[in-house]
């Protein structure tokens, strides 16, 4: 399956959560100029809607597929389309979060684009109708395959209930079935064929990698493809029967980070200087990686304990360290700000999703701030350069360079530091990216800390305040 092979050296992925197609159009050539190689979508199937859920039209309802017909909250066919060529132009690749492993809860309702759907009985495995699909009951997992007495997974010690039954209760797919696996396969190679670069298969875990496996093989066109498996260890199924398919989402890498950054768990800064393979994560070639997700930032799949842009300081070091450090493929989250965790997009009163205004109401635009866009910008200059010059004080002061192409010193102490550094940078002036615009002088930006200067050895002393906005530092050439 396909490598994710960024243009331009571009090498860091956004996930626009929830955003219409309209303003991921509009926004792609301002993507490409922030470095980005690729966006990861909102699912763009046909969905059920929730408008009588309390908060009505929650985020949720997009990942309960009624039809693979390409209208969704986030717009329809031509808008879609509309923005993979757009974007493709701009030189920037769409990700498509696919939702394969199942249709619907129970009930019965009335989809994004206007088709019926039945979830059936709850108990019983029969009653199951999306004609615009068409699939029927014989199409599900049932009593035959599925182990729980619920029909749900109940025990995730179980393999046979993590795959055969039903994830929160939502209709499992039989993907050991030709038919099923056809449509899920020609959905995805009708996006592929309008121009969609790769897919981040949701509830990975809840399927067979054979399955997948034959899926995903009978798509032309090489797409990238990485997959949602949650393996926070201690359970039987596990991130790596996934690597040999295409890359796997590394949810230790967050977790751990974001523990690392707030020194929580007996973590600290200085423990990073191995970070990746040796603390147990998958390889660092196998994984996306990212600090939360759309999931657990509010909670859910096995949400807590990661840091979001609710934790703005602390979210910047944790962000600014993964987009320095070269493990995985790195995923920059986008958000809405929410209070309840069901909580849909910005929208009206019918659930019709705002234009999206960065800094301006509810979206969050972390892929904006100026201390991580502008690490992605140091991230693509140390594309391939290994970490060097690795110092620590013992605990909660970091700093490293990769190769000659980039240093970032990250201070969180409850003091001031002040270091002479070996950079590893030519000798030169450099502007600290996380207070300025840019890498060069002039150095420029309201927030602006001035240069450094490295002399001819390739030192430089740096002082970070604890009182200091942000506590990192970050040069490149
Ligand atoms: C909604 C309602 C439900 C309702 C359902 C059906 O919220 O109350 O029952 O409809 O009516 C999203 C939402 C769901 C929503 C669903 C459908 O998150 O709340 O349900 O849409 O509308 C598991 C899966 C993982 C999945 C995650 C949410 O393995 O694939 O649950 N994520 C994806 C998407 C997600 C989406 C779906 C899948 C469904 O990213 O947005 O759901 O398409 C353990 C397991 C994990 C498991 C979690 C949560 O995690 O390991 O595999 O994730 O539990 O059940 C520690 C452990 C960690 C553990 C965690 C929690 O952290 O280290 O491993 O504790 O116990």
């Amino acid at each position: 399956f396909g490598g994710y092979s960024c243009e331009d050296g571009r090498d860091v992925m956004v996930h626009l959560f929830e955003w219409k197609w309209s303003d991921i159009a509009s926004n792609c050539h301002r993507l490409a100029q922030l470095g980005y190689c690729a966006v990861q979508v909102s699912p763009p199937h046909e969905h059920a809607v929730y408008a009588n859920n309390d908060p009505p039209y929650p985020w949720w309802q997009r990942y309960q597929p009624v039809s693979y017909i390409v209208t969704s909250r986030s717009g329809d066919e031509a808008a879609f389309q509309n923005m993979v060529s757009t974007c493709n132009a701009a030189g920037v690749k769409i990700y498509v979060d696919t939702v394969i492993n199942h249709m619907t809860a129970g009930g019965s309702g009335t989809g994004s684009a206007g088709s019926s759907w039945n979830g059936g009985d709850d108990y019983t495995n029969i009653g199951q109708d999306y004609p615009s699909v068409p699939f029927g009951p014989g199409d599900f997992n049932g009593a035959d395959n599925c182990p729980s007495s619920s029909g749900n997974i109940d025990d995730y010690q179980n393999v046979d209930q993590v795959r055969n039954c039903r994830l929160v209760g939502l209709r499992d797919l039989r993907l050991g079935d030709d038919y099923p696996r056809d449509m899920v396969r020609g959905y995805m190679q009708k996006v592929i064929d309008w121009g969609v670069a790769g897919f981040r298969i949701d509830a990975a875990k809840h399927m067979w990698p054979g399955d997948l496996g034959s899926i995903y093989g009978g798509l032309s066109g090489s797409p990238f493809i990485y997959q949602e498996v949650i393996d926070q260890g201690g359970e039987p199924i596990t991130a790596g029967e996934y690597t040999s398919m295409g890359r796997v989402t590394e949810f230790k890498y967050g977790l751990s980070l974001s523990d690392c950054v707030r020194a929580a768990n007996g973590q600290k800064l200085a423990y990073l200087s191995n970070f990746g393979e040796d603390w147990g994560f998958i390889g660092g070639l196998s994984a996306v990686v990212f600090v939360d997700n759309h999931d657990n930032q509010r909670g859910h799949g096995g949400g807590g304990g990661v840091l979001t842009h609710k934790e703005p300081r602390d979210y910047k070091v944790a962000n600014a360290f993964m987009l320095a450090w070269p493990y995985g493929y790195p995923r920059v989250m986008s958000s809405y700000s929410f209070e309840n965790a069901d909580a849909g997009p910005p929208s009206d009163g019918s659930g019709n999703t705002n234009d999206v205004q960065c800094f301006d109401g509810d979206w969050v635009c972390e892929h904006e701030w100026r201390q991580i866009h502008n690490m992605v910008g140091l991230h693509n200059a140390a594309v391939g350069e290994p970490v060097a010059n690795w110092w620590d004080n013992g605990n909660m002061a970091i700093a490293f360079s990769r190769g000659a192409k980039a240093f970032v010193f990250i201070n969180k102490e409850e003091f001031s530091v002040t270091q002479t550094f070996q950079t590893g940078l030519p000798a030169g002036e450099y502007c600290d990216v996380i207070s300025c615009d840019g890498n060069l002088p002039p150095c420029t930006g309201g927030e602006c800390l001035g240069s450094i200067s490295v002399d001819d050895a390739g030192t430089a002393t740096v002082t970070i305040s604890n009182t200091d906005t942000d506590p990192i530092r970050a040069y490149h050439v």
